[in-house]
């Protein structure tokens, strides 16, 4: 199982619903899918074909969640890659979001080392850069520290920016999880 997390109003729905009819649109700069969400209560699955073969279940669990920390790492325990959403148009949820990942990377409970940090709205003017993120998070450092693979991609759930890279690190980190 596929987990991904990230603060409120990250993008992490749309994203899904993007990934899950990624395949299937052809023309790959237009949204294709409605960008109208509503925040998720609880969790929700979807299905994801990653390519024509292989298909990925993922488990979104709602920012409004993250206060409730230990329902959150209960499912830490049962994940085998982890993605981790960022609203990068949102500098001030970029700061608590840092904190967030953080907490997530270093809980006990985490029983995957394959990490994917999604950096989303890159199609907002008021985005923050990779490189600030890097700076303020402190990526490099962390990395020094741990024996986590961590991938960084910048991606829009709603032009569709990075999708396809995510497909990749997802059939290639997810091989032999039927889950
Ligand atoms: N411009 C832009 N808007 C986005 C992008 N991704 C998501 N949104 C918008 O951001 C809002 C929140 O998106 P959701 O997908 O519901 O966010 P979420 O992370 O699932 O939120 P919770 O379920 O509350 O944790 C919606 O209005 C989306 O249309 C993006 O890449 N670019
Ligand atoms: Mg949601």
């Amino acid at each position: 199982m596929c987990l991904i997390l990230g603060p409120q109003g990250a993008g992490k729905t749309l994203f899904l619903r993007r990934l899950n009819t990624y395949l299937n649109i052809k023309d790959q700069d237009l949204p294709g899918v409605s960008s109208t969400t509503i925040p998720t209560v609880g969790t929700i699955l979807v299905n994801v074909m990653v390519n024509k073969k292989q298909e990925v279940v993922i488990r979104e669990l709602g920012g409004a969640m993250s206060p409730i920390w230990s329902i959150w790492s209960s499912y830490l325990k049962n994940c085998s890659t982890l993605m981790f959403m960022v609203d990068m148009s949102n500098r001030l949820q970029v700061a608590a979001g840092c904190i967030l990942l953080l907490t997530t990377l270093t809980d006990q409970s985490l029983a995957t080392e394959r990490v994917l940090i999604l950096l989303n709205k890159t199609d907002l003017p008021t985005c923050m850069s990779r490189f600030e993120f890097e700076s303020l998070f402190r990526l490099d450092d962390i990395l020094k520290h741990t024996k986590l693979k961590v991938n960084v991609l910048e991606v829009s759930a709603y032009t569709g920016q990075g999708l396809g890279e995510v497909l990749d690190w997802l059939a290639h980190n997810v091989i032999g999880d039927s889950s």
